[in-house]
């Protein structure tokens, strides 16, 4: 080593084999003889994490010193995908970690796919959080990340018999080096009781909350890397534990059982992630979780606060708070009761402090998912704060009511309490209540939101209002998923565009050069073949990486309508078992996705999705020109291979259901053609790529809504086609299940009596379009331009302009940049 490297900190092939080495000796306790895989795993790991906490120390040590306002974003999820990778990126060394394994012997790829990854999130809303953690570093924004520390994520999926099953995803067995216990960083959480109030001797009124239990809350953090950059960020997520005192007192008076089982109740509440199912109501420990986080970090930010010298009464000037969605909502009334009941301010001076500290983001408009808690469940578990959100709802409804005087409609809109045979609290209104900015997450979204959702405060506050589309982030999503894609854009346009993806424009010059485009679908060519080898591994079935990749991949939802696109795979076997010579583009569907385990008719459609591959895809007459996959476990780790050799991108929901998503954004960048209906950020996806590069179908949000206001009846189009009429009679039959007519009744009566997803009003015009994509597929070099331009054009939908609008709109923060030598 050279006199100024330091095996922990050095960034040369030899400073990070001398730290590959010593991290087996002296963190795993082997030697190369006998070490395994995940030996060099955590030895490669810890060597990367040396080299983050030096940045790490210097961050933390530089927005203290400097005394910077902090990002504090709060969510109850992130997804993060696997930490290696992304981590060599954005530390500039993957290709001298790729010849540090070599020479001492050791693949890299077979360590980063050793990496089990940390799915602490559902889907879109999870892994933007973990995008904007990126963009934040890489903007180097100051900001911590706050969440829970889920000992089991997302469960993980596999297909039994066509159907899924749920196993849970124990993702700590094997350790975590990405994280720091910072066990002496923890506070206590009260939950259940009863407040007891009385007047103290200068005679203010007090409230004293008795805890039925405390819990406590410890630090794990996860340093989070800039790309290129020093800066890094906290990840701050907490572990829930019994406080040591009760379980000595329950052991010494001889009540062991009692002590186990508090123990065991405080243990819980990090224990598991909820799966977003149908409805949340009614589950305690979610309110438990939900506020356990809450608390924790606000009770942090304080102290991080007050240790900088200031009044609490500036708390606001430190910090700006994103709820990111109503999961954390709570945190306002929690930010009163530490204010009003610890820290003595009067309600009107708390009061300001919160509504200048939190802004507020919605992600989705499906009623169902709007979060609300019974009331009376909701005092069970946090009595003061019921009392807490009753004051903050008779302030709020007394100057509503000068505004909308007589409007009880109105009233009862805004109000936090909902009435009716039980009262409820109602979470979006608690957060835009207290938040001093809501925002939807793409513009029609949040134009939707001030119409129909949110109308009535959109009326009262419109100032409060803006609209973030979101982002990904360009270092996951196409650095180190596509990093063929990334060499040749970079040979022709440089590497500047990883950080400012609008660069990606200059591609549109060379989209019509025979040889880049020649260059550029070799890439997907390659990327289509890893898939099938992956697709091989783990279903058995061998496709075709000739035929058109018609990628599905998201949750399970009716909304996301997958169940729309599987009836277009009948309607195309079935022109072909009419004429089995008939000229097709040959096609495969590739799904993925989990459904809630609750969410019986999501289930269903997985389970339809597979018997229908199983016909088909052994059908003889089908000669392989259709095959329909299902590749199981859809997570962070399996879309870093499937975005890139998508070809088609489905983003078929019903208009104005899906807020915005973000796969349309990774797809389209990874040069695949959408086929989609005007909803959520597919608008301005159209917009930017151009609509002739673009395959559009179906009703608008405006017709969804005019059709169900007039009575939508979807008898009368499975009548009116007959294609669709066969495909719904074929599956109803049994014909794609063994005859047994019974499996997909619930499925078909909801189709032909309901399907409030207006399935049947799109079918026509989607496979009308469907077939124009076909015809385009076959003009090879039409094609490879409209790709190109797909991904030239994406530049808007990088998390970083996302996260530049938050930061100048709403947070009004200013980056920091960090150096090293501190
Ligand atoms: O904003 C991230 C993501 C959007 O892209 C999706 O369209 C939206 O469905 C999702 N929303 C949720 C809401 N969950 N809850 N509650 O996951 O957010």
């Amino acid at each position: 080593l050279s006199q100024s490297e330091d095996a922990r900190t050095g960034l040369s092939v030899e400073a990070l084999k001398k730290a590959i080495f010593n991290n087996l000796f002296y963190v795993q306790g082997k030697y190369p003889e006998i070490a395994t895989r995940n030996d060099y795993y955590m030895s490669l790991a810890y060597a990367v994490r040396d080299r983050l906490l030096q940045r790490w120390v210097a961050s933390v040590k530089q927005y203290l010193d400097g005394r910077h306002r902090i990002v504090s974003y709060l969510s109850a999820e992130y997804l993060l995908g696997p930490h290696l990778a992304n981590n060599l990126i954005n530390l500039g060394i993957y290709k001298e970690v790729e010849q540090a394994t070599q020479e001492l012997g050791i693949n890299l790829q077979w360590l980063l796919d050793k990496e089990v990854e940390p799915g602490l999130g559902n889907g879109g809303l999870g892994r933007l959080a973990a995008c904007y953690m990126d963009s934040l570093a890489t903007l180097e924004v100051p900001a911590i990340g706050y969440g829970i520390r889920y000992q089991f994520g997302i469960f993980e999926q596999e297909i039994r018999n066509g159907w899924q099953v749920e196993d849970t995803d124990n993702w700590l067995r094997r350790g975590n080096p990405w994280e720091i216990a910072r066990r002496e960083l923890n506070y206590e959480v009260k939950l259940g009781g009863y407040v007891q109030h009385y007047i103290d001797r200068d005679g203010k009124f007090r409230s004293n909350w008795i805890p039925e239990l405390t819990v406590k809350g410890v630090a794990y953090d996860t340093p989070i890397l800039g790309y290129k950059v020093n800066t890094t960020n906290t990840l701050r997520l907490w572990k829930s534990e019994a406080p040591k005192s009760f379980d000595f007192q329950s052991f010494n008076s001889g009540n062991y059982n009692n002590a186990v089982n508090q123990k065991i109740v405080c243990e819980n509440i990090s224990k598991v992630l909820y799966p977003n199912d149908e409805t949340v109501s009614g589950k305690i420990l979610r309110l438990q979780q939900q506020y356990f986080f809450v608390s924790c970090s606000l009770q942090d930010m304080i102290g991080i606060h007050l240790r900088q010298g200031d009044k609490i009464e500036d708390f606001n000037v430190n910090f700006a708070i994103q709820l990111n969605d109503t999961h954390p909502a709570i945190a306002i009334a929690e930010m009163m009761r530490l204010l009003v009941d610890e820290y003595d301010l009067e309600w009107v001076d708390a009061w300001r402090v919160t509504t200048r500290t939190f802004a507020y983001t919605n992600h989705t408009l499906l009623p169902e998912a709007l979060e609300t808690w019974d009331l009376e469940l909701f005092g069970s578990v946090l009595p003061r704060h019921l009392e807490l959100i009753y004051e903050i709802n008779r302030r709020f409804l007394d100057e509503v009511t000068i505004k909308v005087f007589g409007n009880n409609n109105k009233i009862n809109s805004l109000s936090i309490i909902g009435e009716g045979p039980r009262k409820f609290i109602k979470m979006a209104n608690l957060a835009c209540a207290g938040s001093f900015a809501i925002n939807g997450v793409a513009a029609l979204h949040t134009d939707l939101l001030k119409s129909t959702v949110l109308k009535d405060w959109y009326a009262l506050c419109p100032e409060k209002f803006s609209n973030k589309t979101n982002g990904v982030t360009p270092r996951r999503w196409l650095v180190l998923s596509n990093p063929k894609l990334t060499s040749l854009i970079s040979s022709k346009i440089g590497e500047s565009w990883i950080k400012h993806l609008e660069e990606l424009k200059q591609l549109e010059a060379f989209a019509d050069d025979p040889e880049f485009q020649l260059a550029w679908m070799g890439v997907k060519y390659e990327m289509k073949k890893i898939l099938c080898n992956r697709i091989l591994n783990k279903t058995g079935i061998k496709i075709n990486p000739d035929s058109l990749f018609d990628v599905h991949v998201k949750r399970i939802h009716e909304y996301k309508r997958q169940h729309l696109n599987i009836l277009h795979v009948i309607a195309l076997y079935n022109r072909i078992k009419k004429n089995p010579d008939i000229e097709i583009v040959p096609r495969t569907f590739i799904y993925a996705g989990k459904a809630a385990p609750g969410y019986k008719m999501a289930k269903l459609i997985i389970k339809l999705i597979n018997s229908v591959g199983e016909i088909v895809n052994n059908d003889p007459d089908v000669r392989d020109r259709l095959k329909v996959v299902f590749y199981p476990n859809y997570n962070v780790s399996n879309a870093q291979v499937i975005y890139p050799a998508a070809d088609l991108s489905i983003q078929i929901s019903t208009a104005g259901k899906e807020a915005s998503g973000t796969g349309n954004m990774k797809l389209s960048m990874n040069g695949a053609l959408t086929i989609g209906t005007l909803d959520g950020a597919n608008v301005e996806i159209r917009e930017v790529v151009g609509e002739e590069n673009f395959f559009l179908f179906g009703l608008t949000a405006e017709e969804v809504a005019k059709k169900k206001k007039e009575g939508y009846n979807p008898y009368g189009y499975y009548l009116e086609n007959e294609e669709l009429k066969m495909a719904i009679d074929q599956i109803a039959s049994g014909y794609f299940s063994h005859l047994d007519d019974t499996i997909f009744k619930d499925l078909v009566d909801n189709l032909l009596y309901h399907d409030p997803f207006m399935v049947l009003a799109d079918f026509t015009s989607y496979v009308t379009c469907q077939e124009k994509a076909a015809l385009a597929f076959q003009d090879k070099k039409s094609w490879a331009k409209m790709s190109i331009l797909n991904t030239a054009r994406m530049g808007k939908f990088s998390s970083d302009r996302s996260i530049r609008e938050y930061c100048d709109d709403i947070w009004k923060v200013k980056s920091v940049s960090v150096h090293l030598d501190v």
